[in-house]
């Protein structure tokens, strides 16, 4: 007896909510393609989010939101080790649990101190508030110069969890310094820093990726002035 026998595979669902200029969602975009995971992107307007992403991020309501199979997975630090648990091609982070600890620390390091404060206290404040904020984010970017001497990456010679987490400097830092008309970084006085970031801009899971110069910079300046209290020159 000769029994056919059809097997019907779904396709993984696999989607990334994102906006057209936030860093966070081009953390859980590089991982993708690290592991060479197909993905479909939805851009979201964050000033009219859709009843999806409203569906999908009840609490925050803020992108990335990850959509895997129906499931919604949100906080881009969180949906990198989903990533990294859900697809074990090319780890995200190494096997050692000290190693392991370390590129996690560097992950939460961008967003709590070197995210937090250039933005926070760089690019929306000026003045003696803004000094301040200069000095903190000079402490911080210290740090990273001082982490990646020697270093190709953060943990060592391939692309990990700490890059993905701060691969947002590569971009945005230069603009962020435009914006507020200062100057935080050169070679001179950063060259690990710079080496990296040159390093993580030229990877080619991270070309193409960028938001347009254009609208990042319209929108930071935007950002800029209504802290300031100013009105926006259209
Ligand atoms: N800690 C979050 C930050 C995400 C975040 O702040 N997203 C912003 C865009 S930069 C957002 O969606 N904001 C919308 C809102 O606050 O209404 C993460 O890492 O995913």
């Amino acid at each position: 007896m000769f029994i056919m026998v059809t097997e019907h595979f779904m396709a993984e669902e696999v989607k990334v909510f994102r906006s057209l200029t936030s860093p966070f969602p081009l953390r859980v975009i590089w991982a993708l393609r690290l592991k060479g995971v197909e993905f479909d992107v939805i851009c979201e307007d964050l000033f009219n989010k859709s009843p999806l992403l409203l569906q999908y991020n009840p609490v925050e309501k803020k992108v990335p939101v990850l959509v895997h199979n129906g499931k919604a997975i949100c906080e881009s630090l969180v949906i990198l080790e989903y990533i990294e648990e859900t697809w074990k091609q090319t780890p995200l982070l190494p096997e050692d649990p000290y190693q392991k600890a370390k590129a996690r620390f560097w992950a939460k390091f961008s967003d709590e101190k070197v995210f937090h404060t250039i933005k926070w206290g760089v690019l929306l404040k000026e003045g003696k508030e803004q000094e301040e904020g200069i000095l903190g984010t000079m402490q911080n970017l210290r740090c990273l110069e001082e982490e990646l001497r020697g270093k190709k990456f953060f943990g060592g010679e391939a692309i990990g969890l700490a890059d993905l987490a701060l691969g947002w400097l590569a971009y945005y830092l230069n603009i962020f310094e435009e914006v507020a008309g200062l100057k935080l970084v050169d070679q001179e006085s950063f060259p690990s820093l710079v080496a990296w970031m040159q390093e993580f801009a030229n990877a080619p899971i991270v070309h193409g990726s960028w938001p347009d110069k254009g609208e990042l910079t319209g929108k930071l300046v935007s950002m800029r002035e209504a802290s300031l209290g100013r009105e926006t020159r259209s």
